[in-house]
């Protein structure tokens, strides 16, 4: 179900529920007979961040069946009836037939054939009339069964409040159900039933958590006979599996159901607390609708302490700040874990929880004999940031899928004991599998695995996302659809913003990926060895691993995306296709003479912000080589605006009209013929000259380096420059030596949105 919410839920107007639901068909003061005992279970005896319940604690939870497995909860209200929540009988507006379904009574685990309990047959589904959906509230159903349920020690029934009954806001009260432990992870085996502490939620606070934005633009109206309960930090959380089970709050030693678990923005996440269907406000529906020979379901009134003592407090708008992802100073990152395995180089990886570490599993996994995982973890330590002594490990984890070479190179690490989350050690935010990264964010990398980065090279290195069309252009999978928004992409480039510097490349290291939104850092990708220097290169997004992530720790901060701006890129890339690649050899080639306009297809004209005009020519789909003497003013090294236009090189007209005073600050460069017909860059013009040109080929390390497309002409291995005394072009201008270094900047094109 939180599946479909995700994409569904919109604003609704407040409307009341039908007057019928809100009148009370019994007064206050009128007392049931004691006939039904209720909310007593015997005195001896995930849902998300639960824990297991101990047998005979809810007697009054059910588990309804379908198909002959657990579909939702429900609550035993009297030996033939069961309360929970419409939404798991009505599919499309159809009530399914009673007959598909099962009431499991007093059971604990629902692994084999539990001890005490025992099936009934369902007779009928009652749901009220108005239900619809969900999130438009009377979420609630009753079901009859078959037979009355054999009451004993492990099922009893629970005590409905009255619609006068008042809960009050702050109140802990009891979740329990048989659902997911996690989103999208199924409780594991033997299926115990879980039990979780949570905090009734006033209406103002519940919807004031609802209002902030969120994922999917999702906003949600908490309508008269919701409930909501849980905490603005989220992590404890009803969830899928646990719907039409009860929350239940003791008052005077009964147990009284305030709700029926119904829906929520997924599980246990931050400011999206569970919503509940409030039971008090359908006392008169199930008055009516409970009838028969057996006894009806037990109304208490409510105990007069409990009544008394409430205050109705004024509650504030306490929004949840994410606990994950702070860091006071870029690069002094809290979350930096290092692991000392003896013998080994110290292995860099992250503290993703109050107990586990995110690291390389190449770091402790031999790839010969990686079925044998290390056993000496005794002696392993992990250093974190403030912590005067080192961690000791309990447990590896690898990926199942762990390998070198690619995206799953992961293990998890758990310390033996947890530590203290403060300013350091913290975790690190870890995406959900929908997160969105949005072009032009700010990344910076940080170290990962047991790589060292080049003497002298800061690993503070910045870096802003590229978009997802053009990462996915650059390095993804050919012919495969660039992902939308919302589904996890196949690679995230980061574009370096710092100068490369001779030298200084990323080889032997790798790297980890992260990225800022809002102030909190998100690990969002992570990279093996990488050869080469400063180009974009293809990160594997983490946000794939969430789930494993989520399942192994069951606690990492997963955490919302806090960036909503998707801007025209998200609409983009729905109907983009990729630029064909160059194909070997099609370089160079001018159309025919016939072909109007373009005599030189690989020209450009790079425009400046402030006015100036150069030439710059295509090396590869996405990159023009100009001279830094246009890009750059004179002892500037701040980048300016940039556009580029390309088919045309000073010839055309300016676009929509725009008059520019142009100042062709660059000389065309000097292209050379081969004998095969293909013309080659042999040199770009020097700052100032007409005639004097700077060769191009002992750059081609570098331009090869960053353009990994760039294609390269060379015959029987040599390079493209034409060998000395050939008569294509004069060796004095040709060849390297002696000529000056040219100073060139090479431009990476994002596809400008004409508003
Ligand atoms: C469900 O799908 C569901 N976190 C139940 C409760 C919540 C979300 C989903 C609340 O049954």
């Amino acid at each position: 179900m939180s599946q479909h919410l995700l994409l569904s839920l919109v604003i609704l107007a407040i409307s009341p529920i039908p007057g019928a639901l809100q009148d009370t068909a019994v007064s206050p003061t009128q007392e049931e007979p004691e006939d039904l005992d209720c909310g007593r279970p015997e005195p001896s005896a995930r849902i998300m961040g639960g824990s297991d319940a101990q047998p005979g604690t809810w007697p009054w939870q059910v588990s309804l069946h379908r198909g002959g497995g657990h579909i939702c909860g429900g609550s035993l209200i009297a030996p033939s009836w069961v309360l929970s929540a419409a939404h798991c009988f009505v599919t499309n507006g159809t009530l399914e037939p009673a007959a598909e379904w099962s009431a499991l009574l007093g059971a604990h685990s629902q692994d084999g054939t539990p001890d005490g309990a025992h099936v009934r047959a369902v007779a009928a589904i009652l749901v009220p009339d108005n239900y619809s959906r969900v999130e438009r509230g009377a979420d609630l159903a009753l079901l009859r069964l078959a037979a009355p349920a054999k009451l004993g020690p492990a099922v009893r029934p629970v005590c409905l409040p009255r619609a006068s009954h008042r809960f009050a806001h702050g109140t802990a009260c009891w979740a329990t159900g048989w659902g997911d432990i996690q989103e999208a992870d199924p409780l594991p085996l033997p299926w115990v039933l879980q039990e979780v502490e949570l905090i009734l939620l006033g209406e103002a606070a519940c919807q004031c958590l609802y209002s902030r934005p969120g994922p999917f633009n999702l906003t949600f109206q908490l309508l008269p006979g919701m409930l909501c309960a849980g905490y603005p930090e989220g992590r404890r959380d009803t969830c899928q599996g646990d719907s039409g089970g009860p929350l239940v709050c003791e008052e005077a030693g009964r147990w009284f159901q305030a709700g029926i678990t119904s829906f929520g923005f997924g599980c246990g996440r931050r400011n999206r607390p569970g919503v509940f269907t409030a039971v008090a406000p359908y006392e008169a529906w199930i008055r009516e609708h409970v009838k028969g020979p057996e006894p009806g379901p037990a109304f208490p009134s409510q105990p007069q302490e409990s009544h008394s003592g409430l205050q109705e407090l004024r509650e504030n708008c306490t929004i949840a700040l994410p606990e994950c992802g702070k860091a006071l100073q870029p690069g002094t990152w809290p979350w930096e874990a290092r692991v000392m395995v003896p013998g080994s180089r110290p292995c860099h990886g992250a503290l993703v929880s109050e107990s586990w570490v995110l690291a390389p599993a190449s770091c402790f996994l031999d790839p010969i004999s990686s079925d044998r995982p290390p056993r000496d973890l005794d002696a392993w330590r992990v250093l974190l940031p403030s912590r005067p002594r080192a961690e000791r490990v309990a447990r590896l984890v690898p990926h199942e899928n762990a390998s070198w070479e690619d995206a799953s190179d992961l293990a998890l690490l758990q310390l033996r004991a947890p530590v203290n989350l403060s300013a350091a050690p913290r975790p690190v935010c870890l995406p959900h599998p929908e997160h969105y990264f949005l072009p032009g964010s700010r990344c910076r990398l940080a170290r990962w695995g047991r790589g060292e980065p080049a003497p002298g090279l800061s690993p503070l290195l910045e870096a802003e996302l590229l978009g997802g069309w053009w990462c996915h252009c650059l390095y993804g999978r050919q012919g495969v659809p660039v992902p939308l928004p919302g589904d996890p992409p196949h690679a995230l480039c980061p574009v370096y913003l710092e100068e490369e510097e001779a030298g200084r490349c990323w080889n032997d290291s790798r790297w980890s990926l992260l990225c800022q939104e809002e102030g909190t850092w998100f690990l969002a990708g992570v990279r093996g060895f990488s050869t080469g220097c400063l180009r974009p290169r293809a990160f594997s997004p983490l946000q794939t691993h969430g789930p494993w992530i989520s399942h192994v720790t069951r606690g990492a901060y997963l955490e919302d995306q806090l960036a909503w701006d998707w801007g025209p890129e998200g609409e983009e890339t729905e109907t983009q296709t990729c630029p064909p690649h160059t194909e070997h050899g099609a370089c160079g080639l001018r159309p025919e003479a016939a072909q109007m306009g373009v005599q030189w297809p690989w020209l450009a004209e790079v425009h400046v912000a402030g006015g100036r005009v150069c030439t710059g020519i295509l090396v590869a789909p996405g990159w023009v080589l100009a001279a830094t003497h246009c890009v750059l003013r004179l002892g500037s090294t701040t980048v300016p605006y940039i556009e580029v236009y390309l088919g045309r090189a000073g010839t055309s007209p300016l676009p929509q009209g725009h008059q520019l005073s142009r100042l062709v600050t660059s000389a065309p460069p000097l292209l050379c013929q081969t004998e095969g017909g293909s013309w080659v860059l042999t040199g770009m013009a020097v700052r100032g000259s007409r005639e004097l040109f700077a060769a191009i080929g002992p750059e081609e390390v570098w331009i090869s380096q960053t353009v990994g497309e760039a294609h390269f002409l060379s015959p029987g291995g040599s390079p493209y420059w034409p060998p000395e005394g050939s008569n294509l072009c004069h060796p004095d201008i040709a060849g390297a030596s002696g000529s000056p270094r040219p100073a060139l900047f090479l431009l990476l094109l994002t596809p400008l949105i004409q508003g």
